[in-house]
């Protein structure tokens, strides 16, 4: 883990809203991408908040002050991103009773960078919802977040039940669980999973190349 990377952590810890997103700001006038600033240094910062707080060095208020600061600043970094016009449209949610929505969030800020129109439908969505909402908006390409072990058989019903939609969505899952367990026996053949933002990166510039959501 690289010293910028511990810095953020502990201002996140500190609470310190200005002072991390300033980080974040120097990092991408040094030439950081925003792949490597999500992937690098905002993710490697909450796994180690994350081993912080397994190990009992931290509260759980200190977890949730870094979870929030993270929040506030990764939305106030990419406020000031220049977006490309919008035209294809991806929406986003986790599964019913999962809270961990950073990740799915950052996905989405990078679809967003790439000139997509997004639907960030949050944490907790229950499948009738989420089929109602995607039904009405009709995105191209549906993205699920899953983190906790025993929401992965949700996963299933989620997938299966998306792909029935007429429009055909793509169904794309990203997941910290995906580092150790296979999850293609909770999805279909077409699903496409993504364990990082550089490999999200590279399936986005694919499809701006022309082809085809899904072919791969
Ligand atoms: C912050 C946090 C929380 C916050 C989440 C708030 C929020 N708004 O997200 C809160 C406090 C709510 C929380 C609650 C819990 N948490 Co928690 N949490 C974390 C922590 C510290 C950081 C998570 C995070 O944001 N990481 C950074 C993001 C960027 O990483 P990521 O989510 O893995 O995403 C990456 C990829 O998976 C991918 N990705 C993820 N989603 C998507 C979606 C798409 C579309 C794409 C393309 C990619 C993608 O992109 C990222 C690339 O790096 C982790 C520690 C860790 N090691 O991650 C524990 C951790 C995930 N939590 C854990 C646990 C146990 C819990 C609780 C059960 C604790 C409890 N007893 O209540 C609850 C469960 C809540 C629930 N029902 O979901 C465990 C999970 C263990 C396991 N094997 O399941 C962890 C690993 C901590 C630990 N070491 O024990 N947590």
């Amino acid at each position: 883990m690289n010293t910028e990377t511990i810095k953020l952590a502990n201002l996140m810890l500190e609470g310190a809203a200005d002072e991390s997103f300033s980080l974040l700001c120097t990092l991408r006038n040094e030439g950081w991408t925003s792949v490597d600033i999500y992937q690098k240094i905002v993710s490697g910062a909450m796994q180690h908040v994350g081993e912080l707080w397994e190990q009992d060095d931290i509260s759980v208020a200190d977890e949730h002050l870094a979870t929030a600061t993270c929040d506030f600043m990764i939305s106030r970094f990419h406020a000031q991103i220049k977006k490309q016009p919008s035209i294809q449209k991806a929406m986003f949610l986790c599964v019913e009773e999962e809270q961990h929505t950073l990740g799915m969030k950052m996905a989405s800020f990078l679809f967003e960078e790439n000139g997509w129109q997004t639907r960030m439908m949050g944490a907790n969505l229950p499948l009738d919802h989420a089929l109602k909402a995607a039904g009405k908006w009709k995105p191209d390409v549906i993205c699920l977040s899953v983190t906790i072990l025993y929401h992965l058989p949700l996963l299933e019903s989620y997938v299966k039940t998306l792909e029935t939609l007429p429009f055909y969505p793509q169904i794309m899952v990203g997941s910290r669980l995906l580092a150790t367990y296979d999850l293609s026996p909770y999805c279909t053949p077409r699903t496409i999973f993504i364990t990082n933002y550089q490999m999200l990166a590279d399936w986005i510039n694919d499809q701006s190349e022309g082809n085809e959501i899904g072919a791969s």
